[in-house]
């Protein structure tokens, strides 16, 4: 365990901490507020204005306002690329203060989060707003006496409920199509990680974007986050989170107006290592998709599968790069995993473990909390483990891999697809037949290559199975946010 010593980073002061409606930061209606926690102690950081019922109403009122009669969904797309471009500028110029502020509320590396999850936010901003000015219909050549044309159009006030694994890169994965097609949005952050939303409201507030545009309700999910599903005045709902959640809101969405809803949801997602590998780039591959961000990632490469000439050898590898992983302060740069978001996921991550060892899964390396105070787990392996066992089976969401062996390419197939879930799968082999056939058996939505969690903003991201359905990132993203409008036109004496 690496030591809790003293960064030098300095935590900034946190400025923003009430709810962002119509362009102001407000208290909520009932005054009420809950403690945001620190996940290396356990420490509250700060309180911020809890958001209910009530403020979502307010702020769906000032979304529905902006988006019937105010200027977003009205101006080219070009203006509205030019303010979501400055948005991102100014996103990179205070990087340093926002990565901060997940690293001390979400306990993601404070390094990473500068170098990837923060220019990725900004990279987010900058495609859609290319997008922005390119979003057209089609002219049809419909039967004789009739021609038509469609339009794409912003499909209206975006509900934008997100989890805490990614608080920046999660908001601007569903914020950013949503303003360039000239969606207005209420964003429900969670209530693990609400600091960096707040930031983010300000500096669109400084970007120029209208007041009423992005609204940011801080608030629980039985109450803020039910009312964004069930409120009839929206138009759409985007999610990320558990299945389980993902299933209310589809329910609550059904039940109300009928609006569409995109879910991304959980994963059990294998990987599938061949003899051919390179085994020092195999086991760097199986590691790092598994134990990023602490196993807190939906795509995690919780099953690994590894072909029976090379097992004892990688195995090997992964024990040793466990051993040797530092667990501390995310703010220490010699650190490779931080605390687990908060106190219900650390109590989780360690029942399942202990499901585990009571299935008789065999426990390799890891299985304790580290230190103190803090919610902090050791990188955590099991073998001997088949897809009956229940932490083969359920999404874990923290550092705990499961590792089996297989002999032949069908039966890894057959493994691999033995689940519910569906959203991410990686094969690791030199040989093109085995890889084409693998990516084509499998069910899932993102297969990787001799590479894993390689995600860029150009790149479709979305589950298939009890993983959800939609897409995020991609041009498929933007499609989510219009609507087709069919316009048709007769023409009078003419042979056309
Ligand atoms: O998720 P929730 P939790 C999985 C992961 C994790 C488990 C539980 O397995 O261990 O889910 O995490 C809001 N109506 N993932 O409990 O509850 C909530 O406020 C409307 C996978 O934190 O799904 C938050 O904003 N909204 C995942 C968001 O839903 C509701 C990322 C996600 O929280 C609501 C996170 C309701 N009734 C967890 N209840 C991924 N796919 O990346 C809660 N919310």
């Amino acid at each position: 365990m690496g030591s809790h010593c003293e960064s030098s980073v300095k935590i900034p002061p946190i400025k923003f901490t009430k709810l962002f409606i119509n362009g102001n930061f407000v208290d909520s209606i009932s005054g009420k507020t809950f403690d945001t926690i620190d996940p290396r102690t356990g420490e509250v950081i700060t309180k911020v204005s809890l958001g209910d019922r009530e403020d979502v109403d307010l702020a769906v009122k000032a979304a529905r306002h902006a988006f019937d009669y105010g200027p977003w969904p009205r101006m080219s797309g070009s203006e509205r690329g030019r303010m979501m471009m400055k948005f991102a500028d100014l996103i990179e110029e205070n990087a340093e203060e926002i990565a901060a502020l997940d690293a001390v509320n979400g306990g993601k590396l404070f390094t990473l989060c500068k170098a990837i999850d923060i220019p990725g936010a900004a990279r987010s901003l900058r495609y859609y707003a290319g997008a922005a000015d390119k979003i057209h219909g089609t002219v049809l050549k419909m039967s004789k006496g009739l021609q038509g044309y469609t339009l794409r159009e912003p499909i209206g006030v975006v509900g934008s409920i997100i989890p805490w694994n990614f608080p920046t890169i999660m908001f601007f994965m569903k914020a950013a199509p949503a303003l360039a097609a000239g969606c207005t949005l209420v964003v429900k952050p969670a209530e693990q990680t609400p600091l960096s939303a707040l930031y983010y409201a300000h500096l669109a507030k400084l970007a120029g974007i209208p007041d009423g545009v992005l609204n940011v309700v801080n608030g629980f999910g039985e109450t803020a986050g039910a009312a964004i599903s069930a409120h009839m005045d929206i138009d759409k709902v985007t999610f990320t989170g558990s299945t389980e959640v993902g299933r209310k809101i589809m329910a609550a969405a059904a039940a109300s107006n009928l609006k569409p809803v995109s879910l991304e949801l959980g994963g059990k997602s294998p990987l599938l290592i061949f003899d051919d590998a390179d085994i020092d780039q195999a086991a760097d591959i199986a590691f790092r998709g598994m134990f990023y961000n602490k196993g807190e990632i939906c795509v995690a490469s919780s099953r690994v599968y590894v072909q029976e000439g090379i097992y004892e050898k990688l195995v090997k590898k992964l024990v040793e790069k466990a051993k040797a992983t530092v667990v501390g302060d995310p703010f220490d740069p010699q650190v490779n995993q931080g605390p687990q978001t908060d106190k219900k996921q650390f109590e989780k991550i360690l029942s399942y473990i202990e499901h585990g060892k009571r299935e008789g899964a065999t426990l390799l390396t890891g299985g304790k909390h580290v230190g103190q105070k803090g919610y902090y787990i050791e990188p955590t392996i099991f073998t001997d483990v088949n897809e009956d066992m229940i932490i083969t089976k359920e999404e874990i969401f923290g550092p705990v891999m499961s590792l089996m062996k297989f002999k032949t390419m069908e039966e890894a197939i057959k493994r691999a697809n033995n689940t519910i879930y569906g959203l991410a799968s990686g094969i690791i082999t030199k040989n093109l037949n085995v890889a084409n056939t693998v990516l084509r058996s499998i069910r899932a939505g993102v297969v990787w290559i001799n590479c894993y969690t390689a995600f860029d903003v150009d790149c479709p991201y979305g589950g298939y199975k009890m993983s959800g359905f939609g897409r995020d990132f991609g041009l498929e993203a933007l499609n989510q946010y219009l609507q087709i409008k069919s316009v048709v036109t007769p023409i009078h004496d003419s042979p056309w």
